[in-house]
């Protein structure tokens, strides 16, 4: 299947979407959204694929959401048509692994959809902002929520109030991203990243996902609770006998995604 606004790729289990519209630095516009949706879709019906990429270009992840669809918009035209809502959460809903790999800019809704990913691999010359009181506005895909739960209050202050840009350096030391990677090689490396978690039990990294996912949903008390029974109930999985006896036999585990 082909797309006007994203480009999609298998490496052996690792399905790799990547957002193309360079002229406009990968704009988030309606018809991109509905490509992305689309082949997160089909990716995730796809048996032959575990762990999802989302990529940019060596410019730009994404520049944020079209603003030149939004510049003209009236409030009741946008309530009225719900604009720029429908499929705007698809990438925080999926049930495979979805690693964000960030190059160039990812700003405004380019940073919020990089948050919604399960973490994000960036490059050296990336670039993070919520730009959009810059343009007389404020996010509106979770900028303003994950951004803070990511990286605290002070520093997501600073960000949705000034507008400025951070660089890699900045996103690894304050959490926002889990590692910098030379940008000269950098997809392949984050495809090694991604064939990594695709190489091991399909229903234990399910697991694993929805309970760091859980983390940011509830208290401690029932976080822990949650995580405990989980952990039991990966005890129900072949995966688990597999792993351990591989480890105690001294050999690689041969995991079959039961
Ligand atoms: N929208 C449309 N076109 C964009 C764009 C954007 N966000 N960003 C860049 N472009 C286009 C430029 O207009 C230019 O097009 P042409 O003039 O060549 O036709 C082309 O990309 C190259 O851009 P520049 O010439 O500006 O390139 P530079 O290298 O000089 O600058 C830049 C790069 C990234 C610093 C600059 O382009 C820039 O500041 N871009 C805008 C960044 C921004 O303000 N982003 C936030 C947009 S607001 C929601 C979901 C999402 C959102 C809201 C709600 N719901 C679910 C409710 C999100 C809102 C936003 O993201």
């Amino acid at each position: 299947m082909s797309y006007e606004n994203v480009l999609v790729e298998k490496h052996g289990e690792v399905g790799v979407i990547t957002l193309n519209r360079p002229k406009a630095l990968n704009a988030l516009c309606a018809s991109l959204i509905q490509d992305l949706g689309a082949a997160l879709e089909a990716l995730e019906a796809d048996d032959e694929v575990g762990v999802l990429v989302l990529i940019g270009s060596d410019k730009a992840f994404a520049a944020g959401a079209d603003i030149k669809e939004m510049k003209d918009k009236t409030f009741v035209e946008a309530y009225r048509e719900n604009f720029i809502t429908d499929g705007w959460e698809r990438v925080s809903q999926c049930n495979k692994p979805i690693i964000a790999a960030v190059s160039g800019y990812a700003l405004g809704g380019g940073c919020e959809m990089a948050m919604m990913c399960d973490f994000i691999l960036a490059a050296d010359n990336a670039k993070f902002g919520q730009p959009e009181v810059t343009i007389g506005t404020i996010p509106g895909a979770g900028g303003t929520q994950r951004l803070t739960r990511l990286v605290g209050k002070s520093k997501a202050m600073d960000m949705c109030l000034t507008g400025r840009m951070m660089d890699a350096e900045e996103a690894e030391r304050a959490g926002l991203v889990s590692r910098v990677l030379p940008l000269e090689g950098f997809k392949d490396e984050v495809i090694q990243v991604a064939q990594s978690i695709a190489a091991l039990s399909r229903p234990v990294i399910r697991l694993a996902k929805d309970a760091v996912d859980s983390a940011l949903e509830t208290t401690l008390t029932e976080g822990v609770r949650l995580e405990r029974k989980m952990f039991h109930a990966s005890f129900a999985f072949e995966d688990k006998f597999e792993g351990m006896n591989a480890f105690a036999e001294k050999r690689k585990p041969a995991f079959k995604n039961r």
